[in-house]
C-alpha cells in the first residue's frame, strides 16, 4: 500500500516536470516569431526628438478636380496617395515667412499675371490668379528678407487641371546670384536636361495640396524654383509658394 502511494507521487512528480519543460519550450518558440529588436540604424533615425514639434498650418485653395487622372504619362510618376496629406511637423516657431517677400525671375515680365502672386497669399486656380513664364527652363527667386532655418516649402504651379511640371529643381542660398553654397532640397530633372544634374525626385500631379518639399532646417534667405514646360503645354506658371521657416537663434 505504502509502496503503492509513493509510485503514484513519482508518476504526479515526472507528469508535473514534463509539463513545465513543454510549456517552457513553446514560450521559448513563441518568442523566436516576435519582431526583432531594432537594429542600431533605425535607433539613430528615430532619435530626432520631435517633442514639441507642431503642425504647420496651411489653408488649402478649392479643389478643382478629384480623383485620380490615368491620362496622364509620365515616366516616374508619384503615385497619388488617395487621402489628404498627414499634418507636417516643425519645431515650434516655424511659420509663413515668404508672405508678400519680393520675388525675381528669369522672366521679370510675365506673359500672363505678375511675379508678386506668388507669395500674395492666394492659391485659387481661377483666372487672374496664376502667372505665366516664358517657355522651357525658366526660375523665380523668393527674396525672404533675411536667413531662416527653412523646414517646409509648399509649391502650388497650376492647379486647374491635372499636369505635371518638368524639372522642378527648388534650391536654397544666401548668396542672391546662387553661385555659391547652394543647396538643392528638391530635383525630378531625372535625365538633366536642364543641366543642374540629375534628380532622384518623382514627378507629381499638381492639385489644391500643392507639392510639400520638406526643408530638414537648411538654412539660407533665397529660395529659388526652377521648372521647364509641363504636360499640358511648354510655359512655366505659378499660383503661389509658400516657405515655412524658424527664425536663427541668436548667438
Ligand atoms: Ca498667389
Ligand atoms: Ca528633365
Amino acid at each position: 500500500m505504502i509502496k503503492n502511494s509513493f509510485s503514484r507521487s513519482l508518476k504526479v512528480i515526472f507528469f508535473v516536470t514534463f509539463i513545465a519543460i513543454a510549456a517552457s519550450l513553446t514560450f521559448r518558440a513563441v518568442a523566436a516569431n516576435e519582431p526583432a529588436a531594432p537594429t542600431a540604424r533605425e535607433k539613430s533615425e528615430d532619435t530626432i526628438d520631435k517633442t514639441g514639434w507642431k503642425p504647420i498650418e496651411v489653408n488649402l485653395p478649392t479643389a478643382m478636380f478629384v480623383g485620380t487622372p490615368q491620362d496622364i504619362v509620365v515616366e516616374k510618376l508619384e503615385k497619388p496617395l488617395g487621402k489628404p496629406r498627414p499634418p507636417f511637423l516643425a519645431p515650434p516657431g516655424t511659420k509663413l515667412v515668404s508672405l508678400g517677400k519680393p520675388i525675381t525671375s528669369s522672366d521679370n515680365d510675365p506673359i500672363i499675371g505678375r511675379l508678386k502672386y506668388i507669395t500674395d497669399g492666394d492659391k485659387e486656380a481661377s483666372d487672374g490668379c496664376f502667372v505665366e513664364l516664358m517657355p522651357l527652363k525658366q526660375h523665380v527667386t523668393i527674396d525672404l528678407g533675411k536667413e531662416y532655418e527653412i523646414w517646409a516649402i509648399i509649391v502650388w504651379h497650376y492647379h486647374l487641371q491635372p499636369r505635371v511640371y518638368f524639372d522642378v529643381i527648388v534650391q536654397v542660398a544666401s548668396d542672391p546670384d546662387f553661385l555659391t553654397d547652394v543647396k538643392t532640397i528638391f530635383n525630378n530633372d531625372i535625365d538633366n536636361s536642364y543641366g543642374l544634374g540629375i534628380g532622384k525626385n518623382l514627378h507629381y500631379i499638381e492639385t489644391n495640396e500643392g507639392k510639400l518639399i520638406e526643408g530638414n532646417g537648411v538654412k539660407g534667405r533665397y529660395v529659388r524654383l526652377h521648372s521647364n514646360k509641363n504636360s499640358n503645354d511648354d510655359m512655366n506658371h505659378y499660383i503661389e509658394v509658400s516657405v515655412y521657416g524658424k527664425e536663427l537663434e541668436s548667438k
